[in-house]
């Protein structure tokens, strides 16, 4: 009896043993700005991230696979981008990299994984050309300026009637540059005269000198291509210039800091985004309602982080196995995804497409334009 009862013992334990091996880790690496001037964003990113591997782990999406985030600091920059993605390519053997945040920063990383044959997906960089043109292993669920700059201009311009424009950019960083390139044909395009262009670099923090010549030249809309922390300050000197006007930004500007620097300053500034907050589809209800019980107020670069692992753990699951081949393999097969950005799917060339919107600020908050 004593014999049986041990050997019933030893079975079940074996048993266990059994299912707990079943179970297999896929790691997802992310190479996010936590530090350096685009920290805001890697924030925010890195809740969405966590939000969607535990809700996903819970879900039970992947049967017998776990996810687990390896997150670390690219510090925006290039140099430490590189050290990030050697590390989660060749110490943690990821499956797949998010990131790294800021386009300047994915023109030096991801030829790296691309010559390692680890998938990249991209989840804020908006620089238009030349991301997903590196190899075939990088993808990206974040919209380009190009994917969102014309069309918010248009409806911003049938709204407010603007017939003057005055640009003013950095000229230091590959996407801000790219974004004045997008901003300058898409208002030459709605003949929307140029009164003027000024540029300004990532370490300035007076803009008073260019904001004044600018402002001179009597424009009717403010145009800025800017990461968060200059778009701040820009926002901020141009209000105590005397400027009321509208001021638009691009992709840079989808930051809560915004606000939390500019202060009232940020009234009227309206933004590009490609995220929907106030959209009633039900993915995107759902995702409000779990990062609101995680205490997060999410923004743009959250949302689209939260998507990026949604969409490697979709790769998964339609590919059955969590390979690096297997998840790009499976990329390709994603179609309408329903996620908080929309239904997702991936157009030929490896970008991202869902539909974008644009937000303006009222009352202290980013609120969707109707
Ligand atoms: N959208 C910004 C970039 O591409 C953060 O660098």
């Amino acid at each position: 009896m004593r014999f049986l009862g041990r050997s019933f013992l030893a079975v079940a334990l074996a048993a266990l043993a059994g299912t707990a091996s079943a179970k297999q880790t896929v790691k997802i690496g992310a190479a996010l700005s936590m530090t350096g001037p685009a920290a805001a964003y890697g924030a925010n990113q890195k809740n969405g991230i966590l939000a969607a591997v535990e809700e996903i782990n819970k879900s039970g999406l992947l049967k017998d696979i776990v996810l687990e985030a390896v997150i670390e600091d690219d510090a925006s920059t290039k140099e430490q981008g590189i050290a990030v993605f050697q590390k989660l390519i060749n110490r943690d053997r990821v499956a797949a990299i998010i990131g790294p945040t800021l386009s300047n920063t994915a023109f030096a990383t991801d030829p790296i994984a691309q010559g390692a044959k680890v998938p990249v997906v991209a989840v804020s960089n908006t620089a238009p050309k030349g991301i997903t043109d590196i190899g075939d292993y990088i993808w990206r669920v974040s919209l380009t300026e190009g994917q969102v700059i014309p069309g918010a201009l248009k409806s911003l311009e049938a709204k407010l009637g603007f017939k003057k424009a005055a640009v003013l950019y950095g000229n230091d960083d590959a996407f801000t540059k790219a974004g004045y390139d997008v901003m300058k044909q898409a208002l030459a395009d709605l003949k929307i005269q140029v009164t003027g262009e000024q540029t300004f670099a990532k370490p300035d923090r007076d803009y008073s000198s260019q904001l004044t010549t600018l402002l001179a030249q009597k424009p009717d809309v403010l145009v800025v291509s800017a990461l968060i922390e200059n778009a701040s300050g820009i926002v901020e000197q141009a209000r105590r210039l005397g400027w009321k006007g509208p001021i638009f930004g691009g992709n840079g500007f989808n930051n809560p800091a915004l606000m939390k620097n500019a202060g009232p300053a940020a009234e009227g500034v309206y933004v590009g985004t490609a995220w929907n907050r106030a959209s009633t589809d039900e993915a995107n209800v759902k995702y409000l309602a779990l990062m609101k019980a995680r205490g997060i107020d999410p923004d743009q670069f959250a949302t689209q982080a939260y998507v990026g692992v949604q969409v490697i753990a979709e790769a998964i699951k339609l590919s059955g196995k969590g390979g690096r081949d297997d998840v790009k393999a499976g990329f390709a097969k994603v179609k309408g995804l329903p996620t908080p950005l929309g239904k997702f799917s991936f157009l030929p060339n490896r970008d991202g497409d869902h539909p974008p919107a644009i937000q303006v600020v009222k009352d202290g908050k980013f609120q969707i334009m109707q």
